[in-house]
């Protein structure tokens, strides 16, 4: 049987309703772009597929379904016995379900989505937001999000106590680390995060973000900027839905599927891969950087099976260190201007240098077959520092040999050390 196909664009809600319910009901899925920009949507072979020349439609098969909802539906439907159980058993239940599928396209979409037009659609293509709109739409949306609070205080869900539920709105819940000025998002339903595979649906926290280090995919894409704070966590990264980060200015040419930015603050992460390899999307890819702030990242041992990681990893001013498990099987690019590389003993003695200068080091690790058929099925590592240091280390054996600094000294003194 073909791959079922979805035809959207990334930045879409709609098209990005229908991709959480494939990565939820684990189906594999190819996400075909759409090309709003040459009009394709309007084109007559797409009108044949979609009559009014919107994303999302699915080919299943041969099979053409449009309307984000009814595929979503479809999908829940069709793979009722695999991934997350999205629709309960029941007639009660499944009627309160219904009910709150409704309250969803009713009362929170027509208002969110026509904020989200007026403020991040409209400017994206040179128009200008109405701000009198805007004000509007906010007031009934809040109005809204009050009963959603009201209903909230007496039962768990939405659709009720039960687990099972509709996802939405996770499309327009905002990221912690979103920058735009959205309205704050609706849902204000609290999961305990070690049980939850719906983390787009948790109230996002202001700083600190921390995903639970379970590998399923609890957001579709996490991309924090924090200037002072510090960001630290562990976090799965799922490479399957097409990443919407740094569209447009400052456009990257492997878009990560989740980055985390600061100005001055450390960063401290423990990163790794959830979802299948896949052809369409063989690497995560993960942006970590900081102008002036210190990263540290250990990656955890990742199987065979998940999707390899591709790290990018940089800071003007700050000192980097990597630390990677025994199975990583890759290769490590390291470049500094005027800082300093450093390989410690034990990942040293597992690699192969490719390239070696005071400035720039290009080493291989792991299974060296792979190498000769190119790195997609390998780790790809990518550390730049203008001015710091590059530490490099096998996790749990290789250690970071801490100087003792000069107030560190003065203290130890006090206190009869050395
Ligand atoms: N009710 C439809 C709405 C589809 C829709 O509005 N799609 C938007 C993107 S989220 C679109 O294609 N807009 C372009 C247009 O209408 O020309 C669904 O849920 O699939």
């Amino acid at each position: 049987m073909a791959i079922l196909k979805l035809y959207g664009v990334p930045h879409s809600t709609c098209s990005k309703r229908v991709a959480t319910i494939l990565i939820e009901k684990r189906v594999q899925f190819e996400f075909i772009v759409v090309d709003f920009s040459k009009k394709e949507h309007k084109s007559e072979a797409y009108l044949e597929k979609q009559p009014f020349g919107q994303v999302p439609y699915i080919d299943d098969d041969g099979f053409i379904l449009y309307e984000s909802r009814a595929i979503a539906r479809y999908i829940a439907t069709k793979y009722a016995d695999q991934g997350t159980k999205l629709i309960p058993a029941g007639l009660k239940e499944q009627a309160l379900f219904e009910q709150a599928v409704s309250i969803e396209s009713s009362n929170f979409d027509p208002y969110a989505s026509r904020i989200a037009y007026e403020r991040i659609i409209k400017p994206r293509y040179g128009g200008v937001t109405d701000s009198a709109v805007v004000e509007l739409q906010l007031q009934k949306l809040n109005a809204n999000l009050d009963v959603y609070d009201r209903i909230l205080s007496k039962q768990k869900y939405l659709a009720g106590d039960t687990k099972e539920g509709p996802l939405e709105p996770p499309p327009y819940s905002r990221s912690p680390s979103s920058s735009s000025s959205l309205p704050p998002p609706p849902p204000r339903r609290i999961e305990d995060p070690s049980t939850s595979s719906r983390g787009a649906l948790t109230k996002p926290q202001p700083s600190l973000p921390r995903l639970t280090p379970a590998p399923r995919a609890s957001v579709t894409q996490l991309h924090i900027y924090q200037k002072a704070d510090p960001i630290s966590g562990t976090f799965f990264v799922d490479p399957r839905i097409p990443s919407t980060a740094f569209e447009g200015k400052g456009r990257k040419k492997n878009p990560p599927h989740a980055s985390f930015r600061t100005r001055h603050a450390p960063i401290s992460l423990d990163l790794s891969t959830t979802g299948d390899v896949s052809a369409l999307a063989p690497k995560a890819n993960i942006l970590v950087a900081s102008r002036s702030g210190n990263i540290s990242v250990k990656l955890l041992p990742t199987a065979p099976s998940r999707p390899r990681i591709g790290l990018e990893a940089e800071s003007r001013r700050g000192n980097i260190q990597l630390f990677v498990p025994a199975n990583f099987s890759g290769v490590l690019q390291l470049t500094t201007r005027k800082g300093s590389i450093q390989l410690l003993p034990a990942i040293a003695s597992k690699m192969k240098v490719l390239k070696e200068s005071d400035t720039e080091a290009l080493v291989l690790i792991g299974d060296q077959a792979s190498a000769v058929t190119g790195t997609r099925d390998m780790d790809f590592c990518q550390l730049s520092s203008r001015s710091g240091k590059l530490v490099v280390g096998l996790s749990d054996v290789d250690k970071i040999e801490m100087k003792v600094g000069f107030w560190q000294k003065i203290a130890n003194a006090f206190a009869g050390g050395h």
